[in-house]
């Protein structure tokens, strides 16, 4: 395919100095090189990385001339007369979906570029990211395309699968964090670890409990109260008795929606009634289900409305089983439980642990009853478990 150069396309990257120690495999501040093939392998490779509290400024944004950093410019080649902008809808093994702005699917590969750039991650491409795609294929399959570039992510939620980072799902607004009350039963240090990873990626988090239909909802109060007077949202459901499913339709109306959880909470089951028609797979909670064996299978953004998308979006996601936070230091376990945050200061040492000292203002609310013993138990096992 011929290339012309007339679309060039001006991206303004700002890199912030490393501040702190951590080693990645790629040190992105050796010095950048002039050929904008390198730059941006440099820039994409940047992008992709790591994105906790302390690292997200890293992030490259378009045209943010502003950032105090010196920033350079990178000349991306995107022939635009071929290539389209899209958003990926799922990702199969070498292939990703992606909705073009023509409202066409394509079957994309990945511009080897990007995928060479995957040191640490275990895919380049993930639900929900927003992408560049050119057109085409060698065989002239006009459905299919390859993904030359990822747009800058605003916004991420990751875990640390197999050592590496697994990005679960990119750019939303609100994550809906499903558990059930009765089988599989409520686990609430599991909630707290989404809660968590939500407050890492500064994404809107809310808590629900599906299958209330299965006890009787007055036993969920304890934990559920602490969860509502930290302020997070809680709503009860029952995809069987229709419980709680229009208040979870208002709130996720022209959104986008990332539900995640536990496997056999009723996650699809939750899309399915919110979004008539829709027809997920869901199956029987089973001792399948324990050992791995989840429903669903891969990330899917979901487009709602007519055009697909103009009513935001959900995203489905395979059950999780444990949540290990990624790219997260232990200074920073604390700062992200907003009922510990208030007595770090009075802690008689600054760099206070709350587990093993004498003098810990965390330690004393709990004895006090200020905080919830249950969730500094949580925290503890985020702050040891994760081996931060
Ligand atoms: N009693 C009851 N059962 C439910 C409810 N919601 C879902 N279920 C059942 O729970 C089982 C699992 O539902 P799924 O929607 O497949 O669960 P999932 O969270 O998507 O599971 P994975 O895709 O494996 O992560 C199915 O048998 C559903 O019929 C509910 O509100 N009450
Ligand atoms: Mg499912
Ligand atoms: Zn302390």
């Amino acid at each position: 395919m011929a290339k012309k150069r007339k679309g060039k396309q001006k991206v303004r990257a700002s890199f912030r100095k490393r501040q702190n120690t951590r080693v990645r495999k790629t040190d992105f501040t050796r010095e950048f090189k002039d050929d904008a093939q390198s730059l941006e392998n440099e820039q994409t490779g940047e992008r992709v990385s790591g994105k906790g509290s302390l690292t997200r400024k890293r992030t490259i944004i378009g045209a943010s001339a502003d950032t105090p950093d010196a920033g350079f410019e990178v000349e991306l080649d995107v022939n635009e007369s071929s290539s389209i902008a899209g958003r990926a809808l799922r990702v199969h093994g070498l292939n990703s979906f992606v909705l073009g702005d023509d409202g066409r699917i394509y079957t994309c590969t990945v511009r080897g570029i990007l995928k060479s750039l995957a040191t640490d991650l275990q895919h380049v491409v993930v639900a929900g990211d927003h992408v560049m795609v050119a057109k085409g294929s060698e065989s002239g399959d006009d459905d299919q395309g390859v993904i030359i570039r990822v747009e800058p992510r605003r916004n991420q939620i990751s875990r640390t699968s197999r050592k590496r980072q697994q990005i679960l799902v990119a750019n939303v607004d609100l994550a809906l964090i499903v558990a059930s009350a009765a089988e599989p039963g409520l686990k609430p240090n599991l909630i707290d670890r989404f809660l968590i990873s939500a407050e890492q990626a500064e994404i809107k988090p809310v808590v629900i409990i599906n299958k209330v239909d299965l006890v009787d909802a007055a036993n969920l109060q304890p934990v559920v109260g602490v969860w509502a007077q930290l302020g997070y949202r809680v709503i009860l459901t029952s995809t069987v008795t229709g419980h709680g499913i229009d208040e979870l339709r208002d709130l996720v109306a022209g959104k986008d929606c990332v539900v995640a959880g536990q496997s056999g909470v009723g996650k699809s089951s939750i899309l399915n009634a919110i979004e008539p028609g829709l027809e997920l797979r869901v199956s029987k909670v089973s001792t399948e289900n324990q050992k791995g064996r989840h429903t669903t299978t891969t990330a899917q953004l979901i487009p709602l409305g007519d055009p697909p998308g103009s009513g935001g979006h959900l995203v489905d996601t395979p059950g999780i089983r444990s949540m290990a936070l990624w790219d997260i230091i232990p200074e920073e376990v604390a700062g992200l439980f907003p009922d510990i945050r208030p007595f770090i200061n009075d802690c008689k040492f600054p760099n206070c642990e709350h587990t093993h000292e004498e003098d810990c203002a965390v330690k004393w609310a709990v004895a006090d009853g200020k905080l919830d013993a249950r969730r500094y138990e949580s925290y503890c096992y985020i702050r040891e478990g994760d081996g931060v």
